[in-house]
């Protein structure tokens, strides 16, 4: 019932989260729907496309209430190919120095790319009349998440300069589909090059603040920590909320673990900066970071989208570890270590990708 492929790794069921096998995701560029992962805090709520609708309040000059007809009719269609991906994609790397109760962990599938269509936030906030003093844009979804105490649905909030900046969409359809209720149906929000979590699925309720939203998973939850906080430390709204994405990338194939053959090894995987940051370069290592040679990235730039690499290493028989970093336009690239990176709720793993074969002589 869920639409997704039976090998697909589920770290819960109720409420449903799931990721792809590594070998999956980097068959194509756009993730199929089958293969993306789903990421959910509460129940996938079941909303009548008919009777649904979209309300936008708070600091704006009039406030709108929107059939999905309605949005259809009065704004322009606008496609986009954007990578989501979740703050707690390569968890199980922070998780491998040092344990995350109650966190998923979740390996280098919690990201895809897909083509999503819909409306423009910005021409939406244009036409309901954004109020200067409106810093933040919120976004309400329709689902409830016993996360939060009491229970709340989820929400995020984006800075006006970003939910103005054209690119933010209000999405029904991924990959050329009518969206799937699993990723948000009838409409939900994409904001490129930010933590997936900002991205609210179900939406149906948009609201310009002075500040940012205080809904749970924007005030409390989805915020960095200090290494040495108590997990719980964000219920008082400590640490910093997170947006753009910094410079990640992993291996897709081999997969970790997997027996290969002496010689020649093509390595393939994917790399991904977020907001105004985007992937000049990938390094592959065979030697454990001593020495690098550079991939062949497959993809063409695309402004919001990862891409996918590909690299032909030479392995001798024994153990031997593959290593992988990507670099962005701002000459950032990913720390070696996760133990730098460690942080109470797991967030943002972006150490370098790791993967252990054995090489068969
Ligand atoms: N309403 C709602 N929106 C949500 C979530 C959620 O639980 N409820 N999860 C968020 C998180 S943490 C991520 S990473 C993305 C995942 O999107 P996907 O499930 O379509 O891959 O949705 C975001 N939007
Ligand atoms: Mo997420």
């Amino acid at each position: 019932m869920t639409g997704k492929r039976t090998d697909m790794i589920v770290h819960d069921s109720e409420p449903y989260n799931a990721e792809p096998p590594r070998g999956a995701l980097v068959q194509s560029r756009l993730t199929a729907l089958d293969t993306f992962y789903v990421r959910n805090h509460g129940p996938i709520p079941e909303l009548d496309p008919t009777r649904w609708r979209l309300e936008v309040g708070g600091l704006v000059s009039s406030e709108l209430t929107l059939s999905l007809a309605d949005l259809r009719a009065s704004f322009t269609e606008r496609e986009l190919d954007v990578t989501l991906q979740c703050a707690g994609n390569r968890r199980e790397g922070l998780i491998a120095v040092r344990d995350i109760p109650g966190e998923a962990p979740w390996g280098p599938g919690a990201t895809g790319t897909a083509r999503w269509a819909g409306v423009s936030l910005g021409d939406v906030l244009e036409s309901a009349g954004l109020a200067e003093g409106a810093s933040h844009v919120e976004f309400i979804g329709a689902d409830v998440s016993s996360e939060a105490e009491p229970p709340e649905r989820f929400g995020a909030s984006i800075p006006r300069r970003k939910a103005l900046a054209g690119e933010v969409l209000l999405a029904f359809k991924m990959n050329d589909e009518p969206l799937p209720a699993a990723h948000g149906a009838p409409l939900r929000v994409v904001v490129p090059g930010y933590i997936g979590a900002r991205s609210v699925k179900w939406l149906q309720r948009i609201v310009a603040r002075a500040s940012s939203s205080e809904n749970f998973f924007q005030a409390r939850s989805y915020r960095l920590l200090p290494g040495d906080a108590d997990a719980d430390a964000g219920l008082t709204g400590a640490g910093v909320p997170l947006g753009a994405v910094a410079v990640n990338a992993d291996i897709l194939t081999p997969d970790d673990g997997a027996e290969v053959q002496a010689g020649s090894l093509e390595v393939r995987g994917y790399a991904f900066a977020g907001d105004d940051r985007h992937v000049i370069r990938v390094d592959v290592s065979s030697t454990g970071g001593g020495s690098w040679s550079e991939a062949e990235l497959i993809d063409e730039p695309s402004r919001w989208a990862w891409r996918r690499w590909r690299a032909q290493v030479i392995v001798a028989p024994g153990p031997v570890e593959i290593v992988a970093r990507a670099w962005d336009s701002a000459a950032a690239t990913q720390p070696d270590d996760p133990a730098q990176l460690w942080n109470p709720k797991g967030y943002a793993n972006n150490a370098w990708a790791r993967v252990s074969l054995r090489v068969a002589g």
